[in-house]
């Protein structure tokens, strides 16, 4: 019998829950629920909600039942750094609060004041950003004290999720390296910033690979849901499941295109050189022991908040559209500027930028767009040429995954400014990569390998020149 796996992957602004299936050499996928994420406020915070997250996740099951379908297996990913605390009787300690919130402005100096950063760098390879784990449990520590000392287990957003539907506490390693807090090479938690930090080591979980069980469904789910299923671990963080999905690595830099912008190389060490630690590129722990040498750029977050701020007036391929009648407009800004990370009002952030940098103010909704869109292609521009200087060689292609793949106007404009050849897909490169760890971990695909040729075969990659 044909086995079923489930896939539920949540982004900043979107999750959903979707069915994978393998038949004759291909992946099929089928979308079983798709529902909205978004920042809300919260006791004084940007927060994620939570509780309206796993109530989805749960609708979304329900769904496939309904649909006389029942999964042999699920797993979760979402995107990364993001955690809770729960006390000694496993009750939330803490908010999710969300890695855009203001509450690290700050501290990753302090916290770089306490450490080298070059040790830091050398330790965990991972990038420095005010938003992760380590300056997020920081701010925690110097403003909520009290908090940290009644944490008895801390756990990222899908370790949370997992708990919630098996009742097992792990953290699972692609997304814990985010953390900042993971030594690279013993691929566990690194005991001495822990305590050096003066946090809690007792609060950190056993760490698990992608691809092990964590365990099965709590007894209360399966009553509710009328079945059960494994829980296999994918790679949590949704990036690391997106990489999986790149079809053919050789002589190529992928692009994983959505809320953020992650481009970069996959590499069996992590690479912890000057250069690399002053591009500020990360070296994020994959599956089977991959690292992820990447960089974070400001991404679709630019174009989702600009379209926010016209009260979604206008659709993301309106705006492309727009965008397209100013030719002549060529201010743009610079994507990797934290201002961007959550300023009050996205376009006037950009107009502001420009007018600070004596470069022509973007006044209508095509112009904006166009800047935007015209900012990122330099930003990648910008890291493609970084990632050829660190590895002494000129990379040929760009594969574009996720469903920012899908913006034919950005894909060209990419084209056009690196002068390689762009390739565009998978769309639901993350789901794609969680079930391959289920099919993976299942005994249907034989390995990694393997994985990526069924997916070469299974979907639409598009050329651009
Ligand atoms: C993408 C992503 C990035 C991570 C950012 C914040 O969704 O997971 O990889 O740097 O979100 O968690």
């Amino acid at each position: 019998m044909e086995k079923n796996c489930l896939a539920v992957d949540i982004g900043a602004s979107s999750g959903r829950l979707i069915l994978g299936s393998l038949k004759n050499g291909k992946l099929n996928l089928e979308e079983i629920h798709r529902f909205e994420n978004c920042i809300v406020e919260k006791n004084g915070h940007f927060c994620w909600d939570i509780d309206g997250l796993f109530n989805e996740i749960k609708v979304g099951i329900k769904k496939c039942y309904r649909k006389g379908i029942k999964p042999v297996s699920i797993g979760i990913d979402t995107w990364a750094v993001d955690f809770v605390l729960l006390d000694d009787n496993d009750q939330l300690l803490t908010d999710a609060v969300a890695y855009r919130d203001p509450r690290t402005d700050g501290i990753m100096e302090e916290v770089t004041d306490l450490f080298l950063k070059e040790r830091l760098y050398l330790e965990t390879g991972i990038q420095f950003q005010k938003f992760n784990t380590i300056y997020q449990l920081y701010a925690l520590k110097k403003k909520n004290p009290e908090v940290l000392k009644k944490a008895k287990t801390f756990l990222m957003i899908p370790d949370y999720l997992h708990y919630l539907l098996t009742g097992k506490k792990a953290n699972e390693y692609t997304n814990a390296t985010t953390t900042q807090l993971i030594n690279a090479f013993t691929r566990k938690w690194d005991k001495e910033i822990i305590c050096k930090l003066g946090l809690n080591m007792d609060m950190f979980q056993e760490i698990k690979m992608p691809k092990q069980t964590l365990g099965t469904l709590r007894e209360e789910l399966v009553e509710e849901f009328g079945f059960d299923m494994e829980v296999i671990l994918p790679a949590t963080h949704d990036t690391g499941s997106a990489v999986i999905s790149v079809p053919e690595l050789e002589d190529t830099i992928y692009l994983s295109s959505g809320t953020w912008s992650l481009i970069g190389v996959e590499n069996h060490f992590p690479i912890c050189v000057t250069k690399a630690l002053d591009y500020n590129f990360t070296n994020e722990g994959g599956m089977d022991f991959q690292f992820r040498f990447l960089k974070n750029i400001m991404g679709l977050w630019m174009i989702q908040e600009v379209r926010r701020n016209y009260n979604n007036g206008y659709s993301f391929v309106e705006l492309a559209d727009l965008s397209r009648q100013h030719p002549e407009f060529v201010s743009t800004v610079n994507v990797d500027d934290p201002r961007f990370l959550k300023p009050d009002n996205m376009i006037e952030e950009i107009r502001k930028y420009c007018s600070e940098t004596n470069q022509r103010i973007p006044e209508h909704p095509g112009e904006i767009a166009k800047c935007v869109f015209d900012s990122l292609a330099i930003g990648y521009k910008k890291a493609v040429s970084e990632i050829e200087d660190i590895f002494e060689k000129e990379f040929s292609k760009i594969n574009v995954i996720g469903g920012g793949s899908q913006n034919e106007l950005l894909n060209r404009l990419i084209s056009d400014v690196t002068k390689k050849e762009v390739y565009a897909g998978p769309v639901e490169a993350t789901a794609i990569g969680n079930l391959v760890a289920q099919f993976i971990a299942l005994g249907e695909i034989e390995d990694i390998n393997n994985a990526r040729r069924i997916i070469k075969h299974s979907f639409e990659v598009k050329k651009y020149v």
